[in-house]
């Protein structure tokens, strides 16, 4: 089995790329672990940022969000000084959010994709990225580069490429095959834990709520107008399933400060996760012929929502670089691809540190005193963006901005 590139993954990153390169008449597969239908129903992001929807529609991949979707663009901060509503889609380059679920995004994707005779396998775990004539290590210039799969049956088997494309998250084969010293991966845990919770019921606010508190940091997100996502600063370690509802809508009421603001509207809960506040980067996002892209490359904290984002930039420009590369023997796009990507990764990393520093007070609990400081900080970086237009300027053009 062959193509001449193998994209791992069929998330936003594995499926825009697979879809521009079958649009530029390369030959490509995308192979992908889990089945249609978890790839459909996966709830993940939802704020899509203006140069996502851009390059959505230069492909024409933005019927269903702009039919579906809506713009957003006000974020409330809720603290025990009271509200401060942010218009950023006013402010900096003026610029908002589409609203849009990543599984509706991906649904529309894959679609696409299957509309235009992409190929595709379910199902198939890709198990290792090795050189095809050792059949160790990965591939590196030149060399052929292989995938070993399991196949939905159980079998092993193994795919030729002249690329890899690892678009397989944190936790795929293609990190895992990169070559120990071959790169390097900075990881940094912000020190924070969230519990991540899908709600059924429209949203209570007309904005983004963040709310700063004492017993810790609560969120609010809209989705559709049947489903909101809320967050929860939660206790490293302890399970998703810890509190009943109850006491998980009377704890959002707390932070979010309902008495003073007006009530949330509750609904069942529908999904629940814990996850840390950790983020890496691996530097460079190539070796040889596999290249990485999206979650594989680079993980973020969902706390400035880039992740997604990250994701269909990088994979527009590596469709680029890949189809100069097999279609006029032009491989400078490869040779740059990382370094492009890295800048706008780090830029995306400093803006999601910076906003977890301002929704959470104590990071990082190191010493005597450490978390008044940190309390103190986030007071004064809030009644910054209270007081100064260019600070607010400059929330709303990176708070928006991949
Ligand atoms: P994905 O979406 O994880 O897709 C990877 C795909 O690879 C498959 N896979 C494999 N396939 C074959 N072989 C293997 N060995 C494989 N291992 C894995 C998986 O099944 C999957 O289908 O990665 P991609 O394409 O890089 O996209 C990244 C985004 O999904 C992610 O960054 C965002 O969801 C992050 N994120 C947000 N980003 C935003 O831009 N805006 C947001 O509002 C936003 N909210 C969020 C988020 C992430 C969250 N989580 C997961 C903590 C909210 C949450 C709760």
């Amino acid at each position: 089995r062959s193509a001449d590139v193998v994209v791992l993954g069929a998330g936003p990153a594995g499926l825009v790329l697979g879809i521009l390169l079958h649009s530029a008449g390369i030959d490509c597969v995308i192979l992908e672990r889990a089945s249609r239908n978890h790839v459909q129903t996966r709830a993940r992001a939802g704020f899509l940022a203006p140069n996502t929807v851009r390059i959505l529609d230069r492909h024409g991949l933005a019927d269903g969000l702009h039919r579906h979707g809506h713009r957003h663009g006000t974020c409330e901060f809720r603290t025990e000084d009271g509200r401060l509503r942010l218009d950023y889609g006013a402010l900096g380059q003026g610029q908002q959010h589409h609203v849009y679920p990543q599984q509706k995004l991906v649904t529309d994707l894959l679609t696409h994709y299957l509309g235009l005779g992409g190929r595709i396998h379910f199902h198939t775990e890709a198990l290792i990225v090795s050189d095809a004539d050792t059949g160790t290590g990965t591939g590196t210039d030149g060399a052929r580069p292989s995938v070993t799969t399991r196949e939905p049956d159980g079998r092993p088997t193994r795919w030729t490429a002249r690329y890899v494309a690892g678009c397989d998250g944190r936790y795929g084969a293609a990190r895992r095959s990169l070559p120990p010293g071959a790169v390097r991966r900075h990881h940094h845990d912000h020190g924070v834990t969230w519990l991540g919770l899908l709600a059924e019921t429209p949203p209570s606010l007309d904005a983004v709520g963040y709310a700063i508190h004492d017993r810790g940091f609560a969120g609010h997100m809209a989705r559709t107008p049947d489903v909101t996502r809320y967050y929860l600063q939660w206790q490293r370690g302890t399970p998703a399933d810890a509190w009943p509802e109850q006491q998980i809508w009377d704890e959002l009421d707390l932070r979010m400060r309902a008495a003073d603001h007006g009530p949330l509207r509750r609904g069942r809960l529908l999904e629940r996760g814990v996850f840390d506040l950790t983020c890496d980067v691996v530097e460079p996002l190539r070796h040889g012929s596999l290249f990485l892209a999206g979650d594989a490359a680079s993980l973020l904290a969902p706390a400035a929502a880039k992740g997604a984002n990250l994701a269909v930039l990088e994979a527009e420009m590596l469709a680029e670089a890949l189809t100069a590369a097999l279609t006029r023997n032009d491989t400078a796009g490869l040779d740059t691809y990382s370094d492009q990507c890295l800048a706008h990764i780090w830029r995306a990393q400093e803006f999601t540190g910076w906003m977890t520093r301002l929704l959470h007070a104590t990071p990082d609990r190191d010493h005597d005193g450490g978390s008044f400081f940190h309390a103190a900080l986030q007071r004064s970086r809030l009644a910054s963006l209270r007081t100064s237009r260019v600070h607010q300027d400059w929330f709303a053009e990176n708070y928006v901005g991949v």
